[in-house]
């Protein structure tokens, strides 16, 4: 495991999707905007999500929803220097994708965004596995991007919850209800293009908003547990949300 990402539980790793691949991707993600509408003929990522928002949130919703089935993020979760990353900086040598999604942040749509969370509770699976969260042409602070708690491998903790009240995202079902160490809150608002954020699915996080008025952050984030992690093979290699019952468990420990 890398030193940084074991003393931190996170670490940004340059240059991991190449030009190519990031080109395909946002020739994907338009072609399926297109495809929406017979005038559509959108030939950049951020006014076409403009249209969406302003026009037709509705389509913008089916944007949103083909995004995460995208080809090319098949044969990026399962390219060479992804499965060489997760090996060198966590230490996963046999991955397991339980999970993927994708995010388009804008101004004008925060309740969008995620408060203080740990993405174990979200799919379970492993307090071992990792997150790999990529802004697809990287990050600047008028796109905002997480703010993160920095923690030791070996001081990471799986935060008691309770139920959310309100539902805008699946992260309000869980709410945080424990003392949150804001001391060690780290901002990543400054990433390039090609970069991901490797974090494990114990670190607590949450999201910085848009300021930007024409520019989105698109974000793909790829789940993975390791089939050879002792915890995985317990939970039958089963990833999934938790269950009420399991909260409860949780807060009585
Ligand atoms: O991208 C964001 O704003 C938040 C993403 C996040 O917290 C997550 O996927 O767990």
């Amino acid at each position: 495991m890398d030193n940084e990402y074991k003393n931190n539980s996170f670490k940004i790793v340059n240059d991991l999707v190449s030009k190519s691949e990031r080109q395909i991707l946002q020739n994907q993600l338009l072609k399926i905007a297109n495809n929406l509408g017979a005038d559509f003929n959108f030939d950049d990522i951020d006014k076409m999500w403009n249209y969406f928002k302003k026009e037709n949130r509705k389509l913008g919703g089916a944007v949103y929803n083909g995004f995460k089935y995208l080809p090319i993020i098949n044969q990026i979760a399962h390219s060479e220097n992804m499965h060489k990353n997760l090996k060198k900086v966590c230490g996963i040598d046999n991955p397991a994708l339980v999970d993927v999604n994708c995010r388009i942040d804008s101004s004008g749509e925060e309740k969008f965004l995620f408060d203080w969370h740990q993405d174990y509770w979200f799919s379970v699976s492993s307090t071992k596995a990792v997150v790999v969260w990529m802004p697809i042409s990287g990050l600047n602070p008028s796109i905002g991007g997480l703010e993160i708690i920095s923690s030791h491998q070996k001081n990471i903790k799986t935060y008691k919850t309770k139920q959310g009240t309100k539902y805008d995202s699946y992260a309000d079902a869980f709410l945080i209800d424990d003392v949150i160490p804001y001391e060690d809150v780290k901002i990543i608002d400054q990433m390039d293009a090609g970069s991901a954020l490797f974090f494990s699915f114990s670190s607590l996080h949450k999201s910085l908003p848009v300021l930007s008025k024409d520019k989105s952050r698109f974000t793909i984030q790829f789940r993975f547990a390791d089939f050879d992690d002792k915890e995985f093979i317990n939970n039958h290699y089963r990833p999934g949300q938790v269950t009420k019952e399991s909260v409860v468990k949780s807060e009585t420990k």
